[in-house]
């Protein structure tokens, strides 16, 4: 139904914000608990997001403008160049959010005219291999209307800053895991064996399908966060926090804090890990499955509420 669309786009959008918000104070602490995350999700006062969420709310944003104005229906669309410009723009606005080192010079760049084909490849010939695509992307989830459309979108937002084949193949992991969570009957449990089937398909890569294996297994095994962050790794790299992100949500499907609790109990890089689970898990499970007291105090409530409005 439409309320039940509606409901599971603001989840996806408010599920981001949330593991952004509630990781970034965790961010490279390795000695939180449950009971620290507890005590930050009953605090009072604003919760501030960082570059995860500032650029998610900027792709969606071009996509619901391309939307309005192409007349495009559920196919999506984005202009890469303007795209390019209005992410670094952003940045520019408000550069204290927590941005990485490779991905500012990239920004810098083109704001003063370099295009970004140029741009995305002058810090690292190669291009980035962060996570930095994959942390903004699962708004494309909510306008691609299948996998394929999804799969290119995903590609087309990351590559304006991500050039690398890995931050490529990250976003493009957690772009089609959350349209697939989206269109999961939200009563419907998850099997993490199934759920990882589809992802294996759309990652012609044996380094991401043997990654992709040991989520399974892991997941199968019940593993805590200490020994999926050893398993999958928990940094800044798109390889070593996409997997990560997908266990969490798998490990703990169906209920959203829980997910967000343990990507941030695995540390490292604490808010992107668990902006990415949490969109997994509010798209699974819908806004209504979030908590009033925390969805409330997010500092981008407002514009996630319009952008799941428009996105639907
Ligand atoms: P990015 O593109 O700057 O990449 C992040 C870092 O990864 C770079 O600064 C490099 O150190 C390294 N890196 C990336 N590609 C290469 C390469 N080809 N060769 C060698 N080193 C490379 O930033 P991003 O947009 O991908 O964002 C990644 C993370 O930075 C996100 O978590 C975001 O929230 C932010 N962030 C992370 C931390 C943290 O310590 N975990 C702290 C503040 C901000
Ligand atoms: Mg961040
Ligand atoms: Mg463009
Ligand atoms: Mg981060």
């Amino acid at each position: 139904t439409d309320s039940s669309r509606l409901d599971k786009a603001r989840g996806l959008l408010f599920g981001l914000a949330l593991g952004d918000c509630l990781g970034a104070p965790f961010e490279g602490r390795t000695d939180a608990t449950h009971a620290d995350i507890v005590t930050a999700e009953n605090a009072a006062g604003p919760l501030v997001h960082t570059d995860d969420t500032a650029l998610a709310l900027v792709l969606a944003r071009h996509l619901a403008h391309r939307r309005a104005t192409r007349g495009d229906g559920r196919g999506g669309y984005i202009d890469r160049d303007v795209l390019a410009r209005e992410f670094a723009r952003t940045w520019e606005a408000e550069p204290w959010r927590g941005y990485g080192g490779g991905v500012t010079k990239t920004f810098q760049l083109i704001v003063s005219g370099t295009p970004w084909p140029e741009a995305s490849r002058a810090v690292f010939p190669e291009g980035s291999f962060g996570n930095g695509g994959a942390m903004r992307v699962a708004p494309v989830a909510l306008v691609g209307g299948d996998v394929d459309r999804v799969v290119e979108l995903a590609r087309r937002s990351t590559e304006v800053t991500h050039a690398h084949a890995d931050a490529l193949h990250g976003a493009v992991c957690q772009a089609v895991a959350a349209y697939h969570a989206l269109h999961l009957d939200r009563a419907e449990s998850v099997r993490a064996r199934a759920f990882v089937e589809p992802l294996r398909e759309v990652l012609p890569s044996p380094l991401w399908r043997e990654r992709l294996d040991r989520v399974v297994e892991l997941s199968e095994q019940h593993a805590d966060p200490g020994q999926a962050a050893v398993a999958l790794g928990n940094d800044v790299s798109a390889l070593a926090s996409v997997p990560l992100a997908l266990l969490s949500f798998l490990r703990n499907a169906g209920r959203p804090e829980e997910v967000i609790r343990f990507a941030i109990l695995a540390g490292g890089d604490t808010d992107t890990v668990a902006a990415m689970a949490g969109a997994l898990a509010g798209a699974h499970r819908g806004f209504a499955a979030l908590s009033p007291h925390v969805v409330d105090r997010l500092e981008a409530a407002g514009s996630l509420h319009h952008y799941a409005g428009l996105l639907v």
